[in-house]
């Protein structure tokens, strides 16, 4: 290989061929595409048992859960959300015809900050809409207390956290209800695709109306609906996938490990570090580069990365509160999310991915030694 080959910031986790080709010849006999098929209930029973949760509906991707889940819930007027987050989150929210309101994340984990939610609720809050950020889990317990004293819903962005348990709980028991992207960047993908969780029989019921145009009959529509359901050729490459995810997340480890040894000791980069009980998925790793202590900043680093032909990621930069449709909202003041802008600012997501191979990490490890 060329010392020059590209490496992106991550690469899909691909099926065996020969083995989707036989899934494609069973579908080919069966006609049966889309619509609940085969495949479908297949993937939702096995990714259900997989992430330990009792309730999940398939998706067409992370975006239209996001949107569900605040139709399901009807949710009203204001949802607190954090702007360190892909753009999907407050999208979701904007969609329903509702108001974002930001708050300022927590410096270690980028999470929502639970200490600085209260002072962001009005009347008009009905619910918070924390995400999981790189995977790496919220404060849900203050979350949910919080939640329980104003009487507010919470639907956790988890599309980062797939697998994610802490002390062999899922994280996605949390709140009223979780999202999932299985987006081909994901620790797990199905090409496209996202699930939404939920507790209880009833709820997913209403979900898998929402996400077949409200239908609950031939005849019956009771609500405005939207299309979102997986077709059968995802939902086999999914049941593919999910028989290698584990060997995917411990491969993905063994980069995060090699990263943290030999970064530990540069001056002005910052790692985050995995957390005692918890069980880490390595969808991302991020570094955050503090200019004066490490010499250059953070934009003349990733420039030095391209040019090697290393292409990081800025997520999250800029933040979501930066961009037109939000930055004339009072919460998107710079001045109420000092934490999330520093974060933005100092940001490179280095590659991550299951296929890295050992000189690919070396040559970002020496990229950013020198
Ligand atoms: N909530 C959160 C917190 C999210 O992060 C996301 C999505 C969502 C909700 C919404 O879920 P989805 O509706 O997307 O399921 C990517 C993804 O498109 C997006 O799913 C993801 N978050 C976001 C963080 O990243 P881009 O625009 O940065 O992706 P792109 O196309 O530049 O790809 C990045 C690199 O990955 C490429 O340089 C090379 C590699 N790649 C990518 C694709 C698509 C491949 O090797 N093969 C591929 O097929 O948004």
């Amino acid at each position: 290989m060329s010392e020059n080959k590209t490496i992106t910031v991550t690469s899909p986790l691909l099926p065996d061929l020969q083995e989707f080709e036989k899934l494609l010849e069973d579908i080919w006999q069966r006609k049966w595409l889309t619509n609940n098929g085969h495949y479908h209930m297949e993937l939702e029973t096995a990714l259900a048992k997989y992430l330990g949760v009792e309730y999940l509906s398939l998706f067409t991707n992370g975006t239209l859960p996001l949107i569900t889940a605040l139709q399901a819930l009807r949710i009203t007027g204001e949802v607190i959300t954090t702007p360190y987050s892909f753009v999907a989150t407050t999208h979701s929210i904007w969609w329903n015809g509702l108001r974002p309101v930001f708050v300022d994340v927590e410096e270690e984990t980028g999470n929502i900050d639970p200490e600085k939610i209260e002072a962001a609720i009005t009347p008009h809050t009905t619910a918070i809409m924390p995400v999981h950020v790189y995977g790496t889990p919220c404060n849900m317990k203050r979350i949910q207390e919080i939640a329980d004293i104003y009487g507010l819903k919470v639907i956790y962005d988890a599309a980062h956290a797939f697998g994610v348990k802490i002390n062999g709980e899922s994280v996605l028991n949390a709140g009223d209800m979780s999202t999932l992207s299985f987006h081909a960047t994901k620790v797990y993908n199905t090409v496209e695709g996202g699930a939404l969780v939920c507790h209880d029989a009833a709820t997913k019921k209403r979900i898998d109306y929402l996400k077949n145009f409200g239908f609950a009959g031939e005849t019956t529509v009771v609500a405005p609906g939207i299309n979102s359901k997986m077709d059968e050729i995802r939902a086999a490459y999914g049941l593919l996938n999910l028989k290698q995810v584990d060997a995917a997340i411990a491969k993905r480890k063994i980069v995060a490990e090699r990263y943290r040894v030999a970064l530990k000791d540069v001056p002005g980069i910052r790692m985050m570090y995995d957390i005692d009980g918890v069980r880490h998925n390595y969808a991302y790793f991020p570094i955050f580069v503090d200019e004066t202590q490490y010499g250059i900043s953070r934009d003349a680093l990733y420039e030095k990365l391209k040019e090697q032909n290393i292409f990081g990621r800025r997520y999250f930069y800029p933040l979501i509160s930066t961009f037109s449709a939000y930055k004339g909202l009072e919460s998107a003041n710079p001045a109420n999310l000092p934490v999330a802008t520093r974060m933005a600012n100092e940001v490179i997501c280095l590659p991550m991915y299951a296929g890295l191979k050992n000189d690919d990490v070396e040559r970002v490890i020496t990229c950013i030694r020198k």
